[in-house]
């Protein structure tokens, strides 16, 4: 028994351990199921299954109201996982048949947009900071560089400050927290340049009237990794002292309601490990110290997600109650939901608390803005899509996502105005 427990331990350790000149993971035949949850047996089945990172990469927690999860199952565990589906009774739906010919049809790059940042394709966190500078360089007098701090490998968390004048009101994003979410920073950089570029009299506006404080890759470890060695990775770069798997979920490590009412979880095997202690994350303990410290100047905040299309407010952490100003929350929402509508694309955005049109989720960075720096909007923006291609977006959609992204926000940010909290 106890050589087998040591055998064990060895393969979990060689296997966790990804090490540096290791080549890319590949996601050969794996594939992704949407499934349909009908109790909590079957959730139960789902969601312990989806620990055992090997095999399993859990894309989309449990969604309550669809009643939807969606799991990556690797080709050698699919005759046991469909074999699993069947004794549960669980029905299923196929999204991705080969999850590696998404992640190779994700690289090919229009040759046009290899000299220019571009917005054609998505870009590795060196060129993203390269454009950074160079926009930094261009537009001295409107921008000036914010540093959050140090993450657990030694990189600097960046973000850029654009301000027109004195006095504006804050607005700040957080965008790239989940390291696969490669949407979010593609969106984030590009409303950096609209803020900066547009002759638009209404994105004017939106660039002369407020500060905008936008980190565009905040999980900077995770998102490198994502590039060099796996496409799918989501948590931090934390190595855990007592377990081999590495990495925490930022987005759980934040001091409210932490590892409560099964918003996270405690096992650092899982996508959505809370960390040993809040602010664990070295990350996300800067965030804190960085937001309390410049806390007066912000108005508004905002988390950049992929995906399900969702404007997500608080709560995370129950569906039993709701913040005070809920109805407010909720006509903004709508106001940033019809107004991606009402585009050609007519993408549906769902919107309302998180615990309520999604799941629970406690120690994320929003509800921590909200229930302990006391703002009173704050939304996360789950961008495209539903799960077709999930954080594989393909390149193409990234300039539909960011016009939908432009008008929800000039929706958005007009509502909180006209609500007075701007
Ligand atoms: O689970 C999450 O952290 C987010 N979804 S994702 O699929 N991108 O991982 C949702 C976070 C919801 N936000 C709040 N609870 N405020
Ligand atoms: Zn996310």
């Amino acid at each position: 028994m106890r050589l087998l427990w040591l055998l064990a331990t060895l393969v979990a350790l060689t296997s966790a351990g990804i090490h540096k000149d290791s080549p890319k993971e590949r996601y050969d035949n794996f594939r992704v199921y949407k499934l349909t949850i009908q109790n909590k047996i079957q959730l139960a089945v789902i969601e312990k299954i989806g620990e055992l990172t090997k095999k399993y990469n859990i894309w989309k927690e449990y969604d309550e109201r669809s009643r939807e999860i969606d799991i990556m199952v690797s080709p050698g565990e699919l005759n046991h996982f469909q074999e699993l589906l069947k004794f549960n009774n669980i029905s299923s739906e196929l999204m991705v048949e080969n999850v590696q010919e998404r992640i190779d049809e994700e690289q090919v790059t229009p040759t046009a947009d290899s000299a220019t940042f571009g917005w054609t394709k998505y870009y590795e966190l060196e060129e993203i900071e390269a454009w950074l500078d160079e926009i930094l360089n261009a537009y001295p007098s409107v921008t000036e560089e914010f540093i959050v701090g140090k993450s657990y490998e030694g990189r600097t968390i960046r973000g850029i400050k654009i301000s027109h004048k004195a006095g504006n009101p804050g607005i700040f994003i957080e965008s790239n927290i989940h390291a696969r979410e490669w949407i979010t920073s593609a969106s984030a950089t590009w409303f950096i340049n609209q803020l900066l570029t547009s002759e638009d009299a209404d994105v004017r506006s939106l660039a002369d009237n407020y500060d905008w404080h936008i980190i565009p890759v905040f999980n900077v470890d995770g998102f490198e990794y994502s590039h060099k060695k796996d496409r799918m990775w989501r948590k931090t770069r934390q190595p855990h002292a007592t377990n081999a798997c590495i990495g925490a979920d930022a987005n759980r490590n934040f001091d409210s309601y932490w590892l409560q009412n099964n918003g996270a979880s405690s096992n650092p095997c899982s996508q959505t490990f809370a960390g040993d202690n809040p602010g664990s994350e070295p990350e996300a303990k800067a965030l804190v110290e960085y937001l309390t410290k410049i806390q007066d100047q912000i108005s508004v905040y905002i988390s950049f997600h992929s995906y399900g299309q969702y404007l997500l407010s608080p709560y995370g952490h129950t569906k039993e109650e709701f913040p005070e100003n809920y109805n407010d929350i909720l006509t903004i929402g709508k106001a940033f939901a019809d107004s991606i509508e009402a585009l050609p694309y007519g993408t549906v955005y769902q919107y309302g608390s998180t615990a309520d049109v999604l799941y629970v989720a406690t120690g994320t960075s929003v509800d921590w803005v909200f229930n302990e720096l006391g703002k009173k909007i704050v939304y996360t923006i789950e961008y495209r899509d539903k799960g077709r291609y999930g954080f594989i977006l393909p390149p193409v959609q990234i300039i539909p996502n960011c016009e939908e992204l432009m008008v929800g926000m000039l929706a958005l940010i007009e509502k909180t105005k006209e609500l007075g909290y701007l």
